[in-house]
């Protein structure tokens, strides 16, 4: 018999789309314009993003798979879960060397992968049915700062998330996130947080800015994604794809920048902007933390920091966290 997975849907598509319509039409007419880097995750946007993680001067993937490797056994047999939940899970590909640690120490039973993208979704789901016959596999399409409170029950889960995707959320959102999952979590199950680390500005750089033009093209894609969606008219030949550090907040911004003056039009939302060269749009914050700061964050949502791994290089930082 093959294992099929269950997969429930918390973000309807008009739901979605009326969230992607009140938000371009407040991000893109703010004074600094601004897109919320939820919407580089369609079909294409997710692909992208994995096309990335295989660059070579794209370090977190590697590097956070290189601190699990370290780690996984030790999470495993510190946590004995019973359901792994990820959020963010994408193609859960560094989430096999949680489950084959969790399989070996015997209590896991479930994995939950959740993900904002459902091809994505399904995708990866279907694979780790698959790979893991004995595993029952529950995937949920929804977003992960709305839908916390839909994780399924469990005896004893771990909710892991990693790839850094935090740093995607502005810090009240990311504070109002880990007071969410702290409240969905019962005394004595975990958090597996998964964080990129500061680092030199040209590694950062380099790592959002490569030269094959992966990212230039993930991040263009979102405007794609509004020409379809909203049937707006940008041309993605007239903004070009910066990566910014931020040595203040500590975060890259990737930011689209006009190279010309131009004029777009959003059919779904009645709305002209001009743009003039050089005006930018920012499409992504990426925050980079220190171990200490992330302990800190995490104490302050009530969370109990249990141990921080590093890989070998210290790029990046996973923490286990008692609810
Ligand atoms: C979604 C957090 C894994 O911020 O590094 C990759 C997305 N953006 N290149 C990150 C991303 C540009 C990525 N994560």
């Amino acid at each position: 018999t093959v294992n099929i997975p269950h997969i429930d849907v918390h973000l309807d598509e008009a739901a979605a789309a009326g969230g992607l319509r009140a938000e371009v039409a407040e991000g893109l007419t703010a004074a600094e314009r601004r897109l919320s880097s939820m919407w580089l995750y369609d079909a294409r946007g997710s692909e992208l993003f994995e096309e990335i993680t295989r660059l070579p001067d794209y370090y977190p993937t590697r590097s956070e798979r290189a601190a699990l490797q370290g780690a996984a056994m030790d999470i495993a047999e510190i946590v004995v879960a019973d359901t792994l939940i990820e959020l963010g899970s994408g193609a859960a590909e560094k989430t096999r060397l949680l489950l084959d640690a969790m399989g070996k120490q015997g209590a896991l039973r479930r994995f939950v992968p959740f993900d904002v993208s459902t091809t994505a979704l399904r995708e990866s789901a279907s694979e780790i049915a698959a790979d893991y016959p004995d595993l029952e596999v529950h995937g949920i399409v929804g977003d992960f700062t709305r839908h916390l409170g839909t994780l399924p029950d469990g005896e004893r889960r771990l909710l892991a998330f990693l790839g850094g995707t935090i740093g995607n959320l502005l810090p009240a959102e990311r504070s109002a996130f880990l007071t969410e999952a702290r409240a969905v979590l019962r005394p004595g199950e975990w958090l597996l947080l998964g964080t990129d680390l500061v680092k030199p500005t040209k590694t950062l750089i380099a790592a959002y800015d490569d030269p094959q033009g992966v990212t230039a093209e993930f991040n263009r894609n979102v405007l794609r994604v509004l020409n379809r969606e909203l049937d707006a008219d940008f041309d993605l030949g007239l903004f070009a794809h910066v990566a910014h550090w931020d040595p203040d907040q500590e975060w890259i911004e990737m930011r689209l920048r006009a190279t010309e003056a131009s004029t777009v039009h959003i059919g779904a939302l009645d709305l002209t902007i001009d743009f003039s060269a050089g005006e930018e749009i920012r499409t992504e914050v990426s925050a980079k933390f220190r171990p200490d700061g992330v302990a800190a964050e995490l104490r302050a949502a009530g969370f109990r920091l249990h141990r921080q791994w590093t890989d070998p290089a210290d790029r990046f930082a996973v923490s286990l966290a008692e609810a």
